[in-house]
């Protein structure tokens, strides 16, 4: 990150609502920061130190450290750390704060349980404690990212504000220690303290190993030539998908309803896997077929669109010149290593608590999203075929 961290220039006393974001630098952090700033709020974001710039998603928002008035602030920052999180909340004084600091991959988090629990579980009572312990409470209204993970082995479906929740994963236990401590808190001590259960929400910011952008960061590659093959683990696997950019209005919306609740925030529909990847290769024109059962499952190119992938790749394709997207050729294999310990089969939200009292709607349909993915990352990946054509190295990045 470039040096933004001069908390002695915070923007001066403002009649402007003030918002703290943690986890500003992830998906969901970069699109309410953009949400907040154009809503005319001072927003503060909490970074974590990293040896490398960690700011890419919020680079279009950044404000130099040396101008006066900013109302873009950073601050270094941990969820594991209670004094720096009360240091910056006495600082800013938010009205608002949006908790979506985490390690948020499920698979991962199988890998680092101790940590998850630390940062995802124990942050969000940091963040309420520190709140009260500045005498806060009536003040400050504060945002707990829940997620659809809670209720894992699903006991319904569709899942609701009612189901009962079923982790099924560290980080589904870690966050419903958040959840419960959040709902405590509202409780014992009359706080603003809301959970938004939000469904699985993608975007092209959408993290590179979450299944969603792997496959259409791969699609765009395997059309293009860049790579032969997309390994992935379960494909029976079903998510209620929907964009990030619809969903965090709805975090903003769940802080401004007239009494603190829980929120389901979801599309109603449910998809497999295995089906997401067939859009992503026919926005470029290429048809797969599935063949073979379990690990032995493969995607095979049934079929090519040339007129659709010369568009999409902006030059004339054909059978003679794209020979990598023959017919029958193998894009998509199973490799086990993908597959979670204990996974969560089935996810469909019932948002219609949100739909009739917050008026949540949405202005994008998976097939929406899935192109505006596709259409992002072709462009990402175009820009590597220019750089192997001038003769510069290229990341892998395969996960
Ligand atoms: P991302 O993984 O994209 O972003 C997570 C953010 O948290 C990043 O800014 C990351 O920093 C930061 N972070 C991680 N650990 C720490 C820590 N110890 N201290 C401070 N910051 C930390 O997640 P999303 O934007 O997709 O999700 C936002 C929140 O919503 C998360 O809590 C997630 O669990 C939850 N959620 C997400 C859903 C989804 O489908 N996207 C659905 C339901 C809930 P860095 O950039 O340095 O890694
Ligand atoms: P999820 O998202 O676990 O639902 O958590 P992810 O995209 O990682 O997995 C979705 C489903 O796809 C299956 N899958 C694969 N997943 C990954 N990552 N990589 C693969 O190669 C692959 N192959 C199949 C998974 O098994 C799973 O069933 C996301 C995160 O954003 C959480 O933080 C959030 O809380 C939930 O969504 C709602």
């Amino acid at each position: 990150m470039k040096n933004n961290h001069n908390s002695s220039r915070l923007a001066p006393s403002t009649s402007k609502r003030i918002a703290l974001i943690t986890g500003v630098t992830g998906q969901d952090g970069s699109y309410l920061a953009e949400f907040l700033l154009k809503k005319d709020y001072i927003v503060h974001g909490i970074v974590r130190r990293s040896s490398l710039f960690n700011t890419d998603r919020i680079d279009h928002l950044y404000q130099d450290p040396h101008v006066e008035n900013r109302n873009f602030i950073l601050h270094y920052g941990d969820m594991t750390d209670s004094m720096n999180l009360t240091k910056i909340i006495q600082e800013v004084q938010p009205d608002e704060i949006y908790n979506l600091a985490a390690m948020s991959h499920v698979h991962v988090s199988f890998e680092t349980p101790e940590y998850v629990a630390n940062a995802d579980g124990i942050g969000a009572l940091r963040i309420l404690e520190a709140v009260r312990f500045l005498g806060l409470t009536e003040k400050t209204k504060i945002y707990q990212a829940s997620t659809s993970e809670l209720y894992g082995k699903v006991q319904e479906i569709p899942q609701s504000e009612t189901t009962p929740f079923y982790p099924r994963s560290p980080y589904a236990v870690a966050k419903m220690y958040a959840y419960w401590i959040t709902v405590n808190y509202r409780e014992a001590y009359g706080m603003f303290a809301c959970n938004g259960t939000l469904f699985n929400h993608e975007s092209p910011v959408r993290g590179e190993t979450f299944v969603t952008r792997k496959i259409t960061r791969a699609a765009s590659k395997i059309a293009l030539g860049l790579q032969d093959k997309l390994y992935l683990g379960n494909l029976d696997a079903k998510r209620d998908w929907g964009h990030a950019k619809d969903y965090v209005k709805m975090m903003w919306m769940i802080l401004q309803a007239p009494k603190p609740e829980d929120w389901v925030i979801a599309t109603g529909k449910t998809t497999p896997v295995r089906e997401f990847v067939k859009m992503a290769f026919e926005y470029v024109g290429v048809n797969l077929r599935f063949e073979g059962k379990g690990v032995d499952e493969v995607g095979i190119i049934e079929s090519v669109k040339w007129d659709v992938l010369s568009a999409k790749l902006g030059k004339e394709c054909n059978e003679h010149n794209t020979t990598h997207l023959a017919p029958n050729t193998i894009v998509v294999s199973v490799d086990p290593r993908y597959f979670r310990p204990t996974e969560v089969d089935i996810l469909m939200g019932d948002p219609s608590k949100a739909e009739k009292k917050l008026g949540w709607n949405r202005e994008y349909e998976l097939k929406d999203l899935v192109e505006d993915m596709m259409k992002s990352d072709l462009k990402l990946m175009s820009k590597d075929v220019y750089l192997k054509e001038g003769g510069y190295q290229t990341m892998s990045y395969y996960e």
